[in-house]
């Protein structure tokens, strides 16, 4: 309550008990007008960050969010909230160490809190292959000015107490990498405050409006259709994540891109066991703690191909096992919600970013299991993309192109959780 004026005290305890009441809405709910200057499609957090920065960066405000449903109730509503940057490819580090600064700039830069949480996120080494291939990726991070470490097993223990460290463990813990400066971030937060900027900077954004068609006139972007009617634009950007490929071929382009469930559940609360986020890529389970208290666990992806936004016990069981394994102290935790987000994957496990072949159209997508972390970054670079009608230095190797000329950035390793 220290620094609470007595106003907000006030305010906090009237709102408590009126019901919310009066509360003015944080962004408009505007009708779709007939034409813009951008069309942004998908309204999660790459998508508001897009037009975000439209409007910040490039001064263009003439632009409308279409989201099918409600905001970040895609993949940023159902991701596990891990960001870091310790990629192994300069292109990636780049990137992701761009959106990691933009991250840790947001707040003030919003005035949302998106409670960014540096609270490190540590990958285990459970056999000597491991360790090498994690000892080597660590060199290669650093040589990007990137903060990564290698920890052996009695720092790991250090920092994870309850981490299933015994030599005779079935997964004994060889070592680890540490990126001090990772964590997790708020993802309801990011949306919220990236759309109520967007919308402050003037941009439409549109819930339940789903696009159905891309309009074309030979070679070029006109418009899109949806179910609130005809929208024309001369720019439209496709950001809808799990169903780039669908939105794609509405303008007859077929992407390299598969789309799978991706799963993750939460514990019953309990106090503070664990704070730091500890994944394994070799075993594929990955957790945090959440504010609340749950444990908050996830896995690779399921195998087969799919749109509907959950997964398969047998995924949940492995992970359960998995996560046993190394934390033998949950097993008397009862696991209260699972869930799953379809997740775009492409071949290199990187994403497309940039312009298509269709004049005016250009594609953000193929994040996999990993964008939530690419968030701010990805919107600024897509944005600059769409407003100058050429790629920023920084997305330049992540166009679609890259399929055909076979530059891939083969990212499998760095993705943390198998795609
Ligand atoms: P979304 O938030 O999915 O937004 C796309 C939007 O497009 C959706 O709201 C959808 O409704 C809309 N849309 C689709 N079709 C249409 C249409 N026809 N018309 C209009 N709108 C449409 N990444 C990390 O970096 N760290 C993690 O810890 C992490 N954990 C994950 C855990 C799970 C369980 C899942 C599923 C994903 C995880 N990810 C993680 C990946 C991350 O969530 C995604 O890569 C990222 O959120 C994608 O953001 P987006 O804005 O592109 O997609
Ligand atoms: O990319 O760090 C990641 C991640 C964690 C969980 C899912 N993706």
């Amino acid at each position: 309550m220290k620094g609470m004026t007595r106003y907000s005290i006030f305010s906090l305890v009237r709102n408590a008990i009126g019901y919310h009441e009066g509360w003015p809405r944080a962004w408009r709910s505007p009708e779709p007008r007939e034409t813009y200057d951008v069309i942004v499609i998908g309204g999660g957090g790459h998508g508001l960050a897009t037009a975000y920065y439209l409007a910040k960066e490039h001064g263009i405000t003439n632009v409308a969010v279409l989201e099918k449903s409600w905001l970040g109730g895609g993949n940023t509503g159902r991701n596990t909230t891990i960001v870091r940057s310790n990629y192994l490819w300069d292109e990636s580090a780049a990137l992701y160490e761009k959106s990691l600064q933009l991250f840790e700039g947001m707040t003030p830069d919003i005035n949302f809190n998106i409670m960014l949480s540096q609270r490190g996120v540590i990958n285990l080494a459970h056999n000597l292959h491991d360790l090498r291939e994690l000892t080597r990726r660590v060199g290669a991070i650093r040589l990007n000015g990137i903060d990564s470490e290698v920890l052996n097993t009695q720092q790991v223990k250090a920092m994870v107490p309850i981490l299933n460290c015994q030599p005779d463990a079935r997964y004994p813990v060889l070592g680890a990498s540490l990126q001090r400066r990772a964590g997790v971030a708020r993802h309801d937060a990011i949306a919220w405050g990236l759309a109520r900027a967007a919308d402050a900077r003037g941009v439409d954004i549109i819930q339940n409006c789903e696009v159905t068609g891309i309009l074309r006139d030979g070679g070029r972007v006109t418009g899109v259709e949806t179910t609130r009617g005809t929208i024309r634009a001369p720019k439209v950007g496709i950001v809808v994540a799990g169903h780039t490929s669908v939105l794609a071929a509405m303008a007859g382009i077929r992407l390299p891109i598969q789309s799978h469930p991706l799963q993750a559940m939460v514990s019953e609360p309990v106090k503070p066991v664990i704070d730091t986020v500890v994944m394994s890529g070799a075993v594929h389970v990955y957790v945090s703690q959440s504010d609340r208290g749950e444990l908050l666990l996830g896995a690779g992806i399921d195998g087969f191909n799919s749109y509907a936004p959950r997964g398969s016990l047998p995924v949940i069981e492995q992970q359960m096992a998995a996560c046993l394994e190394l934390f033998p102290i949950f097993s008397r935790l009862r696991v209260m919600r699972t869930w799953g987000g379809i997740v775009d994957v492409c071949p290199d496990a990187s994403p497309i970013i940039g312009k298509t072949p269709v004049e005016g159209l250009y594609i953000n997508g193929g994040w996999g299991t990993g964008g939530f972390k690419a968030t701010p970054g990805s919107g600024w670079v897509f944005a600059h993309t769409m407003a100058q009608d050429r790629p920023h230095p920084l997305n330049e190797p992540f166009a679609l192109e890259r399929f055909t000329t076979g530059a891939l950035i083969d990212e499998h390793g760095a993705a943390a959780v198998a795609h």
